[in-house]
């Protein structure tokens, strides 16, 4: 591995790989200092403009206040890249150019990279790129799952299935409701993820704090990054700390549970499959309420971006 100055940014050359690392989370890292990933499909897929592009810069922003330096992950015009400037982050939050980013998992990493393409990572993909820039903690709003019905239709995101692999500490409000939580949980306890609740024992159903289902109680940063190190010396991948949403911000339970009803019954009606699948709820859900779930979209990612830097700060041992 070479570490090369370019532009504004370092390149890390692995075998076949060129990865660009922005220079100040270069310096961050070199340095042992604190830094977060944050995932850009949120940014092009999750949110309506321009609510996207606002949360991306606030999410940056609150990583800073917290003490750690950030890093939006996505794949720009071919380049994989740890730390996109803000050019990159405003094209992916815009509507109008076309081709718009595509939506990229592990799997499509190879594909938008050789085809020079704009990609936008998923918590899977961010946590690949992070992982090989260095980067230890990453936020985000809630992970993919296991969908409901994936008896039938074997829809389990790619997220968790890199979390068994990949030694990233992914921040979130738990899983979307919109998934199947139970069986979200027993996939993640199979693969040895742990799942730990900031000052809860309970996991959070991303827009509300009660889902009913446990996690195991952290009751600060400290404790999180003990439990981190421990699982890191054992062999372990990921992990994920999961923060309930600000309670100001958090939908009605059953209000929620009547839109995501709904939400997925028009996916259902229009023969929504595969990747599409989870943008379409998001923005059926942010109609349904009336934009209530994009305000406690935005609340709740600003939250996990401020525990992340944190937790990243305990990691890196400043405080
Ligand atoms: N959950 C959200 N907002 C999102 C996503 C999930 O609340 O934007 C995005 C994340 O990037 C996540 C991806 O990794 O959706 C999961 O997609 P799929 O279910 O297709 O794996
Ligand atoms: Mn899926």
């Amino acid at each position: 591995m070479t570490v090369i100055s370019a532009r504004g940014c370092g390149i890390m050359a692995f075998m076949d790989l060129s990865l660009a690392i922005a220079s100040e989370v270069q310096a961050a890292l070199d340095a042992g200092r604190p830094v977060v990933a944050l995932e850009s499909t949120v940014i092009s897929h999750g949110l309506p403009y321009p609510h996207n592009l606002e949360l991306a810069r606030a999410m940056e922003q609150d990583v800073r206040h917290g003490g750690a330096v950030p890093a939006t992950v996505g794949v720009v015009a071919g380049v994989p890249t740890v730390g996109m400037d803000a050019a990159a982050i405003e094209r992916f939050a815009q509507t109008d150019p076309q081709p718009r980013p595509s939506k990229v998992s592990r799997r499509d990493l190879g594909y938008v990279i050789a085809s020079g393409g704009d990609g936008a990572t998923t918590v899977a993909a961010t946590m690949v790129l992070a992982h090989l820039a260095g980067v230890q903690v990453f936020a985000t709003g809630g992970i993919g799952g296991v969908h409901r019905g994936a008896r039938e239709s074997w829809d389990v995101s790619a997220d968790l299935m890199e979390l068994t692999r990949t030694p990233v500490l992914v921040v979130c409000a738990g899983a979307k409701a919109i998934l199947d939580l139970p069986a979200t949980l027993e996939y993640l306890e199979t693969g040895g993820v742990p799942v730990l609740g900031w000052q809860t024992d309970e996991f959070p159903a991303f827009y509300s704090a009660a889902s009913g289902l446990p996690a195991a109680l952290a009751p600060d940063a400290s404790f999180v990054a003990r439990v981190w190190r421990t699982h890191r010396a054992l062999g372990g991948a990921g992990m994920l700390l999961a923060v309930p949403p600000p309670a100001e911000y958090a939908l009605d339970r059953t209000v929620a549970e009547a839109a995501i009803e709904c939400a997925l019954r028009r996916a259902t009606e229009e023969g929504v499959h595969g990747p599409a699948v989870t943008p379409f709820l998001l923005a059926a859900l942010a109609r349904e309420t009336g934009g209530e779930s994009v305000r406690a979209n935005v609340a709740l990612l600003r939250r996990n971006a401020q525990v992340a830097a944190q937790v990243a700060a305990a990691i890196a041992g400043v405080v």
